[in-house]
């Protein structure tokens, strides 16, 4: 399956961006009355159309994307940030196409072992520094736990664990265009293979077997991440976008690489009360199937074990809240969360479907 933007998701991000940008064309609050710019100037949000000064405030005063989206911003020149997210994903039941399958409907297929349920948690330690204007490096480091419980033929139930450091995550953030209340970089990333791809445990067939794919804690190949941000706001309102994909190269210790991943998010968000926030998102992403295959797994065993029922697409759709104080000793740090449920889940399966994602995060500029 090649990883493509398929029609059928094209609609809803169409539908999310266009009033969003329709807002922005609003004869009402085009151009600025004079009070409008000094609350924009007192904000920090009147950025140059032909310089990226404006940026040298951005973490005070710039909206950022949901807590979900990475490398939304920049930073102007000298500027640092942390940050520590923790995410949740949960995947039952498995599905094939668009359709859940019960656990008996996949063994009924020859398997002697089906997935019942998955979670991965990961937290991710991030760091931004921005050597000029022109340039933000941004550091990603993921510690990831993943737990798959599985029912035999005979009815036998097992879990197996893995744990430890996912790929680190490397990209050069440079700003290329800023016109009003807009402005957009490009993210040029690059994720470095030091997850593990050789992960074992013990299972009702083996006290020492190779892991399945989606139990293996990194890719095992160097990928290279490009992509776009598009970012705007005006007064209480704030819209973005983001595209970006994820190339595998060549093959790992194990004789496979991961299927590309094609992922596109668009997002709303609109600041309550103070500094209370509330956004809405859409992500779809498409990803490819697994190219080669690891010797050492049986794909009549187990579904997970199969490098041709890896691939999917699905559409989520992301509820955030966040709290950015823009004053106070709390200044230039935001607590989020984000919660998502897939609106459109189309799997190469049987494969665990994505029941919900969260992600709780902070950041601090400083
Ligand atoms: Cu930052």
């Amino acid at each position: 399956m090649r990883p493509s933007l398929r029609p059928s998701a094209l609609p809803a991000l169409t539908l999310l961006t266009l009033p969003l940008h329709a807002a922005t064309n609003d004869p009402l609050v085009e151009p600025a009355s004079g009070a409008q710019s000094l609350h924009a100037l007192r904000s920090g949000f009147v950025l140059s159309s032909a310089t990226f000064d404006g940026a040298h405030e951005s973490c005070e005063s710039v909206r950022h994307a949901p807590i979900g989206v990475m490398g939304d911003h920049v930073h102007g020149a000298g500027e640092w940030m942390l940050s520590l997210r923790y995410m949740r994903m949960n995947m039952e039941p498995n599905r094939s196409g668009t359709t859940d399958l019960t656990p008996e409907q996949v063994l009924a297929q020859g398997y002697m072992v089906t997935p019942l349920e998955m979670t991965m948690d990961m937290w991710m330690l991030g760091g931004m520094y921005a050597p000029t204007d022109g340039l933000t490096l941004m550091l990603m480091v993921p510690y990831v736990t993943k737990s798959m419980s599985h029912r035999t033929g005979g009815g036998v139930e097992f879990e197996t664990e893995t744990s430890g450091f996912g790929d680190l995550g490397v990209s050069a953030l440079v700003p290329f265009w800023q016109e009003g209340v807009h402005r957009a970089h490009a993210n040029l990333g690059l994720s470095v293979p030091t997850g593990s791809v050789t992960e074992r445990g013990a299972t009702p067939m083996s006290s020492d077997a190779k892991l399945p794919y989606p139990m293996q804690l990194g890719s095992g190949t160097w990928d290279l991440v490009p992509g776009v941000t598009y970012a705007g706001q005006r007064d209480r309102w704030a819209w973005g976008a983001q595209v970006s994909y994820r190339l595998r190269t060549g093959e790992n210790s194990e004789d496979y690489r991961l299927g590309d991943v094609f992922d596109a998010t668009a997002w709303g968000d609109v600041r309550v009360a103070g500094d209370f926030g509330a956004s809405l998102r859409l992500d779809y992403s498409d990803w490819d199937d697994v190219h080669g295959a690891d010797p050492e797994l049986n794909p009549m065993m187990v579904p997970t074990a199969d490098p041709e029922l890896r691939g999917g697409q699905r559409l989520d759709l992301l509820f955030g809240a966040d709290w950015a104080p823009h004053a106070g000793a709390a200044a230039g740090q935001r607590l989020a969360l984000e919660f998502g449920l897939p609106v459109y889940q189309d799997l190469d399966g049987p494969q665990l479907a994505t029941d919900w994602v969260a992600t709780i995060g902070w950041q601090a500029a400083f």
